[in-house]
């Protein structure tokens, strides 16, 4: 299953992959999913939000326990976000059938649409709007770069967008929803375990700082005629980074838009996206007010207008106790030591579904704690511990 998915929507300039939202490679990703569901007799369905779902058992009975994850990428990520989650739901199924597991609840595996937002900016797409927390408004008014809308997107994609919307029958159909990703971070290889559980992710989101100066000649413009909107973006940069280490929280700016973008031209329009988060919703405030603070002292000293637009946003998630616990108890049980509990600043279509039914995660290790990389790597044996782990855990939670 990994061989066949490792070549798909990969490029061969970064060795990273572009598996966009209902763009071609998505499309592919989601062609394997559904051969690998009809593959093992699964019955197999997209939801009225694009998300694909293959069954074991019939969902109306309810109580179902779900797992999987998604298959899309950020631009040039690694191999295992997202896709670890899916491919180890479809071995572990194949793993308890080889222990001759009986079920007793359904079973679903799941591929999340769009978890990633690197098309349309929002995260998690798939899961918010299944959830109710993203409107079928806010939906359609999502633009990619190029100004193609999420609709347009996905007609393009043969799916039709009148079908949008929050799903809470298929939600009440489901008692338990366990997703399995690579840990993005290093506790589990400085702890020395394959295997962690989710305890809470922080709060976290994206604002987009539009910095509008005045367009003009690179060569004839005396500084101090210049309304230069790089100027302010560039000490907001450093801003953000000066905030986030007096908070002991993150943050990011790693996408920029220039326009026009010549080379000798003074930029009309500099549009950075800022990522920001902490372990509290206190302190992730503190950092974004102090950036945003700033930023417009900038903008002003240099005579250029600041629009600051919050995009994304996750408030914080704290996994449903119960469940966490069960699934320390299940896997504590067979490798007779705790499984360590760890929080993560990385946001999952788990946590999006929190508040709306009993979700968990479990985190595989990452040797060198590296994600959003083609650098991205696990280990063979910590991925087959997973799988295992998974299998486990299902079979607690599913079978007699
Ligand atoms: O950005 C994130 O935390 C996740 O990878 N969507
Ligand atoms: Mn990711
Ligand atoms: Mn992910």
């Amino acid at each position: 299953m990994w061989a066949e998915l490792l070549p798909v929507g990969r490029s061969s300039a970064s060795g990273g992959y572009r598996r966009h939202a209902w763009t071609g490679a998505d499309a592919d990703c989601r062609t394997w999913f559904q051969e690998q569901a009809e593959a093992r007799g699964l019955t197999y369905e997209t939801d009225r939000n694009g998300n694909q779902w293959a069954w074991l058992g019939d969902p109306a009975a309810g109580n179902a326990v779900v797992t999987g994850s998604h298959l899309d990428s950020v631009p040039d990520g690694g191999a295992f976000d997202g896709p670890l989650g899916v491919v180890s739901a479809f071995a572990a199924l194949d793993e308890l059938r080889g222990r001759g597991a009986r079920f007793t609840k359904p079973l679903g595996i799941v591929n999340f649409g769009d978890e990633e937002g690197a098309r349309f900016g929002l995260a998690c797409v798939g899961s918010r709007l299944t959830s109710g927390a993203l409107t079928v408004e806010q939906a359609h008014r999502l633009t990619d770069g190029d100004g193609v809308t999420l609709p347009q997107a996905m007609e393009s994609a043969g799916y039709d967008p009148g079908t949008l919307g929050p799903d809470p029958e298929r939600l009440a159909r489901i008692g338990a929803f366990v997703e399995l990703h690579v840990e993005q971070g290093r506790a589990l290889d400085l702890s020395g375990d394959r295997i962690g559980i989710a305890s809470a992710i922080w709060p976290h989101g994206r604002w987009r700082f539009d910095f509008r100066g005045e367009a003009n000649h690179a060569g004839t413009t005396r500084l101090a005629d210049r309304h230069d909107p790089m100027l302010p973006y560039a000490e907001t940069v450093l801003a953000a980074r000066r905030e986030a280490e007096l908070a002991g929280a993150v943050a990011t700016f790693g996408k920029i838009g220039v326009e026009p973008n010549g080379v000798n031209a003074i930029p009309s329009l500099v549009r950075g996206w800022l990522d920001s988060r902490a372990a509290d919703q206190a302190s992730l405030d503190t950092v974004v007010t102090g950036v945003e603070k700033a930023a417009r002292e900038y903008a002003a000293a240099h005579g250029v207008d600041l629009d600051v637009v919050r995009e994304s946003f996750t408030p914080v998630v704290d996994f449903d106790h119960a469940l966490r616990d069960e699934l320390g108890r299940i896997l504590g049980k067979e490798t007779e030591l705790r499984v360590p509990v760890l929080g993560t600043g990385a946001g999952h279509d788990a946590g999006i579904l929190s508040d709306r039914i009993p979700t968990a995660m479990l985190f595989v290790r990452n040797p060198t704690g590296v994600s959003h990389s083609p650098a991205e790597y696990a280990a063979e044996d910590d991925c087959v511990a997973g799988v295992n782990a998974l299998a486990d855990v299902l079979e607690g939670l599913a079978c007699t």
